[in-house]
């Protein structure tokens, strides 16, 4: 039997909403030319509660699918146990089945599938959750091809991995392939028996998601997976780094990148990110990137590095020195042989704190019965 393996549609995606269904129809109508069944990893919509206009053109479009579809509910749909996501919905409305804590049977010409499907459940619960439905609600049949669905993050992939579900438990369980959604970059790991398809369109603007979209198309006895690519718009992510650069340094060589992207592909999503430092005067706040539709721009440059910043505040503080010792020679200059009753430093410092002050002193001097000043 062949098992095409689709994941994370995000119907209703704002950002790319006409990708989203663009792209999704793609990957089930090719899907099902190929397939004898379609595993839906969960993420069908972007939203708990999508739109009407999300779910009527969702609902056409799966009516189009010749094959059937097994599903479950994504983090993204996941609502109270006693409310109704729109996975439901869909299976309700007949063009899906929904499983979450379920076996589901698909037999074809004498060849039998298990599917048990669960969908997304908070990762400190995924253990228990997996556990438990595996031991009520799963009987394994002899000669029977066995189907895990979920859609979790997986201990392993994850850089601060804790208390997501591991790999390590899933190698374990009792099924001949585990189909997992949720995370947007494809996978294959054990061996090809578990298999991430990835998202069928953009959402998260990272690099991870540059490689190409598509679904897996699964052959249930050679038990190998073929990656089917998805036509869809180009993604490009690239990085930018500048050192002490100017602001208009820095904003031609994002110009400039958008430009040599553009170039490749007009339609194509840019995400540039821009690190380093700008030059010294420079502040972010004065950035301003050029705006384009699909271009997006993360910049993080910093005004300095701390070891640059803290160089030029000691440069400041021994620049204004040099200003206060410079002052300082010029007023003795000035009054050198002309004022012979007063220290001038005394009369520099009376200078740097006011005119009346200097007034005062002035005064004060003199009053005590010193020489006048000469003018
Ligand atoms: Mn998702």
């Amino acid at each position: 039997m062949r098992i095409a393996i689709i994941s994370d549609t995000h119907l209703g995606y704002a950002r790319f909403e006409e990708d989203a269904f663009v792209q999704a129809e793609r990957a089930f109508l090719a899907a099902s030319e190929k397939a004898d069944a379609i595993l839906f990893a969960g993420d069908v919509f972007d939203t708990k509660i999508p739109k009407l206009e999300t779910l009527d053109r969702a609902i056409a479009m799966l009516k189009k699918v010749k094959i059937p579809v097994f599903a479950i509910h994504g983090n993204h749909e996941r609502r109270a146990k006693e409310l109704v996501n729109p996975a439901r919905l869909l299976s309700t409305s007949g063009v899906m089945t929904y499983l979450h804590g379920e076996t589901k049977p698909f037999e074809l010409n004498n060849e039998k599938l298990q599917i048990l499907g669960i969908g997304n459940v908070p990762d400190e619960y995924a253990d228990e959750a997996v556990k438990k439905v595996i031991a009520e609600r799963f009987v394994p049949e002899q000669g029977a091809f066995r189907i895990l669905l979920i859609h979790q993050s997986i201990r392993e992939l994850m850089p601060h991995g804790k208390n997501e579900l591991s790999l390590e438990y899933l190698e374990t369980l009792p099924f001949d392939l585990i189909v997992n959604g949720h995370l947007h970059g494809k996978d294959v790991l054990l061996k090809g028996r578990f298999l991430i398809p990835g998202s069928t369109v953009i959402t998260q603007l990272k690099k991870e998601e540059t490689a190409g979209k598509g679904f897996f198309l699964f052959d249930t006895m050679t038990k190998k997976a073929d990656f089917m690519p998805v036509d869809t718009r180009p993604f490009f992510c690239e990085e930018i780094l500048l050192r002490d650069a100017s602001v208009t340094e820095a904003r031609d060589a994002v110009k400039q990148k958008i430009d040599e992207l553009m170039k490749k592909d007009r339609n194509a999503i840019i995400c540039l990110k821009v690190t380093g430092t700008l030059k010294q005067g420079a502040g972010q706040p004065d950035l301003r990137f050029p705006e384009y539709e699909r271009v997006f721009v993360d910049s993080s440059l910093e005004a300095k590095s701390l070891k640059e910043r803290l160089e030029r505040i000691r440069n400041a503080r021994s620049d204004q020195l040099s200003v206060r010792d410079l002052a300082l020679r010029q007023l003795e200059e000035k009054v050198k042989g002309r004022i012979t009753a007063f220290d001038s430093a005394e009369i520099f410092e009376k200078l740097v704190q006011g005119v009346d002050e200097t007034l005062e002193y002035l005064k004060k001097e003199d009053t005590d019965g010193k020489a006048p000043v000469s003018t």
